[in-house]
């Protein structure tokens, strides 16, 4: 039962015509279902109403086609295709009770257009800040409205504010935040324009306020109206500060409104919103959001990766927000409310602020994914609800070598189906590498991907005596595996970096890279922290995410001169994840050298030799066979430091395994049936992904081929059918 301490977290709020039943609002966000995966849209929303949001939005949904964001994957509402697709999210958010809300999004040049290559309309004329063509900001402009164009962008909105009320939805939300759509006008960044609509804060902000009052005389009280609103842009007076336009709006806009949903920042820089854990903690926006409620009498949602039911209670009972708003904690948690509202606080998959979710939207709206939650995304595609398991199908009991994302993972979940499992690992706690990661600087919060497995299995071994989490073992053999008396062994031994510097460019070692000596290091050696590092450090990096930078941060925060040879972009796969600005910014502030697309060809006590990667020239030609078709490259410089460390790239720990595999012949006298490989022992990857392995094993290991996944449900346009309801599709293409 709930700890009445909490109770004021279940009180309903009225929000003009309509009831939130409790203070849980999950703030729109993406999830790569846009209204082309209906059914994904609609699974994973609605486990979200099951799990106690009293709210549920869409993701940013776009009002017409002048605002297309393809290349990325994102909703939209521009006819009545659309409108049904919405509608399987809309009902079944109903019937848990929950409201269902429609943001309204207009993305001016920040939507590149690339399917429907139209042009959007503005305040003025811009191109967009924001990398709409990856790693290429600046590619996309737009038109500036006259008059008569800025009516026909009022008239938009309200058309699809209409459409939102004819699917059922119950709160329509003006997306203002991420500098999009109406914050364009409110915002001198953009709006440059002399006459009533540019100029004064009056001036800038008509557009909006127009806006609202629009949509307000064509839905009347049948909707909720809310707007969401960055209250600063954080670039201080060329922008929106908060207590200049951000209050005054605040204030001039309420009359119209029903709810405020407010941040803070643009959409160039969003993990200012969004921030990760690397750089922000829970409640990371109040210094901003606690002002608001000074200037409206309107109830306020507000985030800031709000996880912990504590913090929560705080922020409500101080006044600070009416409403705790979520997006990564109600993806890392869908029923994250109702464990609070059901006395179990500790069994809340916290969102460990890894941005992940993220990186897939900012990739182009590919299926999104969750590191805490397997089920994030596979809700309809797969079937998997996060909190319901299928019983056990058979009494087989497993073994599982290795207690990392994988490893604990598939036990986690095999063992809520029944099964009974024994878990093994050499470390001291479950975990696996995620136990070295998390004492990177900024990274301890990433210790919640182990700690929440942790958790759960004590739990669950408390319901089944007969599992068995042994830690501190002896690495386990061939034949201790053999005779241990399990029917299925599942080996998830991970994976470890390069000890000589393999890397994807030559899939060869570096020459004289060798972890065995003392002045060369593997990431795993530096955890270990067993051999001396010396002054000067040089780090080869090969890989596109957050080691080398979190290893350079490491060692120049304890005083060591660091220089980074990278071949990619340092941290490159940072960009996606948002940590990447503030990155960038950290490793300037603390002095770190880095030599961009500089490969390293050889590795000597002292020093290493580095090149420049396009150094052998642009034009090729045959030269015969044994010659190289490109010049020479003469790039080469050596470069002197006293210790290397290879960040090039990971290698499978699968040794054990093909030693099982190629003793097939003795599984049967053994008493073992199959024996599978997950995790990064199959193929090194991120942690989300090994946690997923893990899992879809774990649901899939009654099936006819576990080790190989199953198919998946597809939601595609199939040829011959209709596209929307009462169409009668010309199918013969002629030109
Ligand atoms: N905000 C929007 O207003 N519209 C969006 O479509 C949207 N997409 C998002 C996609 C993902 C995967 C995430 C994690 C966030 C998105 N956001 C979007 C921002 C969130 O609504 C929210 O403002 C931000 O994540 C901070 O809240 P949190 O700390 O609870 O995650």
């Amino acid at each position: 039962a709930r700890d009445p301490r909490f109770d004021i977290l279940f009180t309903p709020l009225k929000l003009g015509s309509k009831t939130i039943r409790n203070r849980f609002y999950q703030v729109p966000h993406c999830n790569g279902a846009g209204t082309n995966s209906p059914g994904m849209n609609m699974a994973h929303r609605g486990i979200k109403a099951e799990g106690g949001w009293g709210a549920v939005n869409t993701e940013q949904c776009s009002i017409h086609p002048e605002c297309d964001d393809t290349l990325r994957i994102t909703a939209r509402i521009w006819d009545q295709g659309d409108m049904r697709n919405l509608r399987a999210m809309v009902d079944h958010v109903h019937s848990h009770g929950s409201l269902a809300g429609c943001e309204l999004f207009y993305g001016g040049p920040h939507a590149p257009a690339i399917e429907s290559r139209t042009i959007s309309r503005g305040p003025s004329q811009y191109n967009s800040e924001f990398a709409t063509v990856p790693g290429c900001p600046g590619f996309t402009y737009n038109h500036e409205a006259d008059i008569d164009e800025l009516e026909r962008l009022q008239q938009q909105y309200v058309d699809a504010a209409l459409r939102a009320r004819d699917t059922g939805f119950d709160l329509v939300n003006v997306y203002g935040a991420h500098a999009y759509g109406p914050m364009q006008w409110l915002n001198p960044y953009y709006n440059r324009r002399t006459d009533k609509y540019g100029g004064s804060f009056d001036n800038r902000a008509r557009f909006w306020i127009e806006t609202l009052e629009k949509i307000r005389r064509a839905v009347n009280d049948d909707v909720a109206l809310v707007t969401r609103c960055a209250t600063d842009t954080l670039y201080g007076t060329k922008g929106v500060e908060l207590t200049e336009d951000g209050l005054r709006f605040i204030e001039l806009a309420s009359p119209y409104l029903d709810l405020w949903d407010v941040n803070i920042g643009d959409i160039a820089e969003w993990g200012e919103d969004a921030g990760p854990s690397r750089f922000y903690p829970i409640a990371h926006e109040n210094d901003w959001i606690r002002h608001i409620k000074q200037a409206t009498n309107k109830p306020v949602v507000g985030v800031g990766r709000y996880y912990d039911p504590e913090k929560m209670l705080q922020v409500i009972k101080a006044g600070i927000i009416d409403i705790i708003g979520a997006a990564r904690p109600s993806i890392a948690d869908p029923w994250l409310p109702r464990k609070i509202d059901e006395g179990r606080v500790d069994d809340i998959r916290t969102c460990i602020g890894c941005n992940v979710c993220i990186s897939r939207w900012e990739m182009g709206g590919v299926p999104f994914i969750c590191t805490q939650n397997a089920t994030a995304g596979e809700e309809y595609r797969r079937g998997w609800h996060p909190e319901k398991f299928e019983p056990k199908k058979s009494d087989h009991d497993v073994l599982i070598v290795g207690a990392g994302p994988a490893g604990s993972e598939c036990a986690r979940v095999l063992m809520e189906r029944g099964y009974t499992v024994h878990l093994v690992d050499t470390r001291e706690k479950t975990g696996g590498y995620v136990n070295d990661v998390a004492t990177l600087p900024g990274l301890g919060e990433w210790s919640f991907h182990r700690d929440y497995r942790q958790t759960q299995l004590e739990k669950l071994l408390k319901k089944n005596p007969e599992c068995q989490i042994a830690l501190k073992q002896k690495p386990m053999t061939a034949d201790d595996i053999l005779q241990y008396g399990a029917s299925r062994v599942v080996i998830a031994t991970g994976a470890k970096w390069s000890t000589t510097g393999v890397n994807h460019r030559t899939h060869e070692p570096i020459p004289g890279a060798d972890a065995s000596l003392p002045h060369v290091l593997t990431p795993e050696q530096v955890y270990e922290g067993k051999k001396a590092v010396g002054k000067r450090v040089m780090i080869i990096n090969y890989d596109a995410y957050y080691t080398a930078p979190s290893l350079a941060e490491k060692f120049a925060r304890a005083g060591h001169d660091v220089t980074v040879a990278t071949v990619c972009g340092l941290g490159a796969y940072m960009e996606y994840t948002l940590e990447g600005a503030n990155m960038q910014r950290l490793i300037h502030e603390l002095g770190i050298k880095v030599l961009g697309e500089t490969g390293c060809s050889r590795v000597e006590q002292g020093r290493v030799e580095l090149f420049n990667i396009w150094g052998e020239g642009y034009k090729r030609s045959y030269k015969g066979a044994g010659q190289l078709p490109r010049n020479e490259n003469t790039s080469h410089e050596w470069h002197e430091c006293d210790t290397v460390i290879l960040v090039t790239s990971r290698r499978s720990e699968d040794t054990l395994y093909r030693e099982l595999k190629a003793r097939k012949g003795e599984w049967e006298a053994n008493g073992i049936t199959n024996v599978f490989v997950i995790g990064d022992a199959e193929s090194p990857r991120i942690i989300a992904d090994a946690t997923f392995d893990g899992h879809r094993l774990a649901r899939e290991i009654e099936d006819a081929d576990p080790q190989h996944q199953k198919p998946y449900k597809r939601e595609q346009r199939a040829w011959g059918t209709a596209y929307n309801p009462d169409e009668n599709p010309d199918l013969v293409w002629r030109v």
